[in-house]
């Protein structure tokens, strides 16, 4: 054996959220089997065994070490029979039989395929996996009726599967910004999402925007999308108005874990051309705020037409469909979007869990609720929110769970 293998590491904390997890970790392999029955789980809608997997895979990307041999695991939270089932096998076998499976399996491979198409949830892609749809041409080809964002899917399936590189969240976070700053000036953009976090890929790009004097961005989300689209930016969009203040049931409780901010599932239509002028841009330190250099207006139509030619000609792209979230939230809730919105998810799970089971407070993307003390706690930022649950502060690289 190699010196240090055996080393116990030290027991971590449970909650995800009571500890840094980096982007970059050394237990890839064993990740990468966790994440797939993780997957799984979730692509046939058993949430608790995806949480299950997903929590395991996370103390491990916490770890300051490789894992050689499943012992020196021992007394660390988090893992199951099941998980420890898996990374035993890996360890000693080099795969774990389940995975393997699972990653050949007609369904799970039909799966991945169907809710890969923006608007397709594991519901839908489910039933049609029944009926003997497996790909995004047999879906096609069988006539189904979808609906405006599952036939926007379809049709840029290739581009929303590609991953988007941070110069591509740049450069449509100037579109943004100069959008933004048309339409409302003084109001601020904020990049949020995976990108937040230090990603250096993601499969969207994810915006919170916010003006400083409370009130301003009311109906701010309608405007910036009548600008993009009139500026030939967007292939689609749906936007989501605020229903927080007509809620009934109290702020802190939103339905499920969906928040009202208004927002909106866009995507973006950017030019290949346009953002490597604009990365030029931004090293040359100057700004695009005041350039007139804006892609000439094309409407959806000749996207559409153009969308179709070049896929029978790959190869001479100029442009991209980029999926793009857009949320805009009161200046008052600014740190509680900006910490419910950068993710990863599995951390946002974990800081409403800790604060329900061990501050008796919910928390929400709007909101902390103190239920002991009966009263909402106000924050100015995510420093003060992790103090105010009793938590060290994380910063956003170390929240990649
Ligand atoms: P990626 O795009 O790089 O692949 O990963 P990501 O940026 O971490 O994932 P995401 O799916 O874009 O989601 C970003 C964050 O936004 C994530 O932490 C969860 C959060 N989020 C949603 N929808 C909602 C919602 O309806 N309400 C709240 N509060 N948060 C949401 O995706
Ligand atoms: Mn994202
Ligand atoms: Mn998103």
């Amino acid at each position: 054996d190699e010196p240090g293998t055996e080393l116990a590491v030290v027991s971590l904390p449970s909650y995800a959220c009571q500890r840094h997890t980096p982007l970059l970790h050394h237990n890839t392999v064993l990740i990468d089997a966790l994440s797939i029955l993780a997957e799984n789980a979730e692509l046939s809608e058993n949430e608790g065994r995806g949480v299950a997997f997903r929590r395991a895979g996370a103390l491990l990307k916490s770890l300051p070490q490789e894992i050689r041999r499943v012992e020196q695991l021992r007394g660390q939270p988090c893992l199951g029979d099941h998980s420890l089932r898996v990374i035993k096998e890996v360890l000693e076998d080099g795969v774990c039989c389940e995975v393997e499976t699972t990653k050949e399996s007609r369904q799970f491979k039909a799966m991945k395929a169907l809710t890969g198409i923006f608007g397709v949830g594991a519901k839908t892609a489910d039933r049609w996996f029944r009926e003997g749809i497996h790909t995004p041409s047999d879906l096609q080809r069988s006539g189904h009726n979808l609906n405006r964002a599952q036939r926007a899917g379809v049709q840029y399936y290739d581009d929303l599967n590609q991953p988007v590189r941070k110069a591509e969240a740049d450069a449509i976070g100037l579109i943004v910004e100069k959008a933004v700053s048309e339409v409302l000036p003084g109001a601020k953009i904020t990049l949020i999402g995976g990108f937040r976090r230090g990603k250096e890929t993601g499969h969207d790009v994810d915006f919170l925007i916010t003006h400083p004097e409370e009130g301003r961005e009311e109906g701010l989300m309608a405007k910036v999308v009548s600008w993009l689209e009139a500026q030939g930016f967007l292939l689609y969009h749906k936007t989501t108005r605020n229903s927080y203040l007509e809620s009934k049931d109290g702020p802190a409780r939103p339905p499920s874990n969906m928040d009202r901010f208004e927002r909106c599932f866009s995507i973006f239509r950017l030019s290949t051309e346009n953002e490597r002028r604009i990365t030029q841009t931004i090293s040359a330190q100057s700004t695009l705020l005041h350039s007139r250099t804006e892609p000439s207006p094309q409407t959806n139509d000749q996207a559409r037409e153009e969308s179709s030619m070049l896929s029978q000609c790959s190869g001479s792209r100029s442009w991209m469909a980029v999926r793009v979230d857009m949320v805009v939230s009161p200046y008052s809730q600014f740190a509680f979007a900006l910490l419910g919105w950068t993710g990863s998810k599995l951390f946002e799970r974990e800081l409403r869990r800790w604060a329900v089971h061990e501050r008796a407070m919910t928390l929400s993307s709007h909101t902390l609720y103190d239920s002991t003390k009966r009263q909402y706690l106000r924050a100015n930022s995510e420093e003060e929110i992790f103090a105010l649950l009793g938590l060290e502060y994380i910063p956003p690289c170390g929240r990649n769970a």
